[in-house]
């Protein structure tokens, strides 16, 4: 080695430490709740994972002979939209990792107590195909099923072979997959729906008369819903070869509501006395682009498809730095646990970029979805509903203070 080479190779030794270093601290850096906050949820101060959280040897060739400037070779852009499963006491997380090239895959990350320290693990997942490979796979919802399998709904995306001309026309359709450990996983063929695009679908975790209940979200366009949208649902008698005939809508889009453009099931309902708690996005357009918020539905036990307690409004919505990204102002949920204290970690991705974690309890959120006013889907209803809540208040304050 000449004196060059010792200088590079010392270059090297030094700058992988320091970026070995600087990851582990970003690991783990230890998260706080924000203070105070709406009573609803918490929200915790650091996102969870962002770019930065992908393990070095992802992005890094670590070999002097072929990078001997240490140069990142496959960046990582975002990691967002995660479906969550509390597994041996983990919170896991399987993560939209979206590299440099825009192309998205699933990757597992583990963290001890669901709010900091999260981890993937080494390798990202494998995901077998189909006969007709996938361009794109995203937001994939994890159901734990009575059956004994665990499933993986995503979202596979292929180029629209009728339109060759438009490189950016694409085919949404729901991928399915299955495990029972998290790391060998089965593919099954794709949902058969009579909707010409479906993305978020999920499945709901019990059988409703022997029969796979699926919400779905039936659409014309990739990015439009047109004439079609709602969370829907219907029923697959399989899930090796699942179809559904028929879907209904569960919850629909409504003119001047936050669902008003499209809306979509977030991650699989939880069952609670009351009825399965939703969690769901709902789009509106602005003149600065599409908002995406969270919100909030219950319904029936024995029937899940009708909803019996629907607040108005979102639930959640992007907040400070959440709202710029990639594609900014949005925020998305494909997961959440509940955990055997029966606290909920609520999962989300802000604005296509990174990921973060609201928590609260199964009670505050039966609380907040059976206990805050319906839309009244007019200005004089809101105002009518307030006034009711200001008037009283007003009568507890005024006792309050003398
Ligand atoms: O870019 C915002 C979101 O757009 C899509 O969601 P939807 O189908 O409801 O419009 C998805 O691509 C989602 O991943 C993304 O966060």
């Amino acid at each position: 080695m000449n004196s060059t080479d010792i200088q590079r190779m010392n270059h090297f030794q030094n700058r992988l430490a320091a970026l070995l270093r600087e990851h582990e601290s970003l690991i783990e850096l230890k998260n706080n709740p924000e203070p105070l906050g709406n009573g609803i949820f918490t929200r915790w101060a650091n996102p969870i994972l962002t770019a930065a959280h992908t393990p070095i040897f992802w992005r890094y060739d670590l070999d002097p002979g072929k990078n001997p400037f240490l140069m990142e070779r496959q960046g990582i852009n975002a990691t967002f939209n995660s479906g969550a499963i509390l597994w041996n006491g983990k919170y896991l997380l399987v993560v939209r990792v979206e590299g440099n090239d825009r192309k998205s895959f699933f990757a597992v990350a583990e963290s001890p107590n669901g709010v900091d320290n999260f981890r993937f693990w080494d390798y990202p997942l494998s995901l077998p195909e189909t006969d007709d490979p996938d361009i794109n796979v995203y937001d994939m919802r994890l159901t734990v099923h009575e059956d004994g399998w665990i499933y993986g709904l995503f979202c596979t995306e292929r180029k629209d072979q009728n339109r060759p001309d438009d490189t950016s026309a694409a085919v949404a359709s729901c991928g399915i997959a299955r495990t029972k450990d998290l790391l060998n996983w089965e593919r099954l063929p794709d949902l058969i729906s009579k909707a010409g695009q479906q993305r978020n679908v999920v499945l709901h975790p019990e059988f409703i008369a022997g029969k796979y209940g699926l919400y779905t979200r039936p659409q014309d366009g990739f990015i439009k819903v047109g004439g079609g949208g709602g969370i829907g649902w219907g029923l697959a008698g399989s899930m090796e070869n699942a179809k559904v005939d028929q879907e209904i809508i569960v919850d629909q889009k409504i003119y001047h509501t936050i669902k008003e453009v499209k809306n979509g099931q977030g991650p699989p309902p939880l069952k609670t006395a009351l009825g399965w708690l939703h969690l769901a996005h709902g789009v509106r357009n602005t003149a600065a682009g599409l908002r995406y918020v969270l919100y909030l539905f219950l319904t029936k036990l024995d029937c899940p498809w009708k909803v019996i307690a629907a607040p108005a409004g979102h639930f959640l919505a992007p907040h400070g730095p959440e709202r710029i990204g990639d594609v900014s102002n949005v925020v998305f949920s494909n997961g959440w646990i509940l955990n055997e204290r029966k606290e909920v970690f609520i999962y989300y991705g802000s604005s296509d970029t990174r990921m973060h974690v609201a928590t609260s309890t199964l009670s505050h959120l039966l609380d907040y979805v059976t206990s805050t006013p319906e839309d009244g889907l007019r200005s004089a209803s809101s105002v009518a509903v307030r006034n009711e809540m200001i008037k009283h208040n007003l009568e507890i304050l005024k006792n309050h203070t003398s």
